[in-house]
């Protein structure tokens, strides 16, 4: 068993964690297929199907074969550069805020003087936006390590992002504990040997979080006493 007080590093999801972000991203994602003239629209349910594979450019390319076309890379990842540029535009004008109790969580944190760091799969333009938009220009002192997709190889569910979390941080798994909303964030988490602390977002209401060490029903729940109760996959 390991010792409860090891735990002094947090490691954040971001899409659907710290922000109930995924609402935005499809709607950057309609608008991006318009501004190319194309006449694909993804509707709330079809984006959940969607969010099943991580990843903007890879959830394009997925979609596009399951029309049976053939996708272009190049193509894509211009597709997915407007996107990202709508999706920055939106967040700079304040789309997206905290999910409610995360502000609270970070303070009581940084009070402690635990370890923060992100492990997402979207891109540094977007997080940047949001972090800035919601912590200001300084977010990086508030997380000194920060995990993006387009980093590593595999995008979650694979373990690569918290991988490369922990060998910025310098620690093992067992020193940290990850907070996620999604199935393959749980899998990519627990993948690299991390506990989970699980808070479901709107888009993942009905993913199996099996795996979690624990599940909250807000962010609001969150609290570091929770720290001392996760114990590291077996
Ligand atoms: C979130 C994602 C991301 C966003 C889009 O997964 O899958 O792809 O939907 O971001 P998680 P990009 O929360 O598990 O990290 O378009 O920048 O890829
Ligand atoms: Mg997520």
């Amino acid at each position: 068993m390991i010792d409860k007080m090891t735990i002094d590093t947090v490691i954040f999801d971001m899409d659907g964690t710290l922000a109930e972000t995924e609402e935005v991203h499809r709607q950057a994602f309609n608008r991006a297929f318009a501004d190319f003239g194309l006449d694909w629209s993804w509707d709330v349910p079809l984006y959940r199907q969607l969010l099943k594979v991580t990843g903007g450019k890879e959830r394009i390319t997925h979609f596009i074969a399951r029309e049976g076309g053939l996708a272009d890379p190049e193509f894509v990842a211009r597709l997915h550069k407007a996107k990202t540029d709508i999706y920055t535009d939106m967040v700079d004008g304040g789309a997206v805020a905290l999910r409610p109790g995360i502000r609270e969580f970070i303070e009581a944190a940084r009070a402690r003087g635990l370890t923060l760091a992100i492990a997402t799969t979207t891109s540094m333009p977007n997080i940047d936006a949001l972090l800035t938009s919601a912590l200001g220009a300084q977010w990086r002192d508030i997380f000194p390590v920060v995990g993006a997709g387009d980093m590593v190889k595999k995008k979650k569910p694979a373990p690569d992002v918290y991988e490369l979390a922990l060998r910025e941080l310098g620690k093992p798994p067992h020193q940290c504990v990850a907070i996620e909303d999604s199935r393959n964030g749980v899998l990519a988490a627990r993948g690299a040997g991390l506990p989970v602390i699980a808070v479901r977002s709107t888009f993942s209401s009905d993913d199996d979080l099996a795996g979690a060490a624990i599940e909250l029903p807000s962010c609001e729940a969150l609290s570091l006493d929770l720290l001392e109760r996760v114990t590291p996959p077996s």
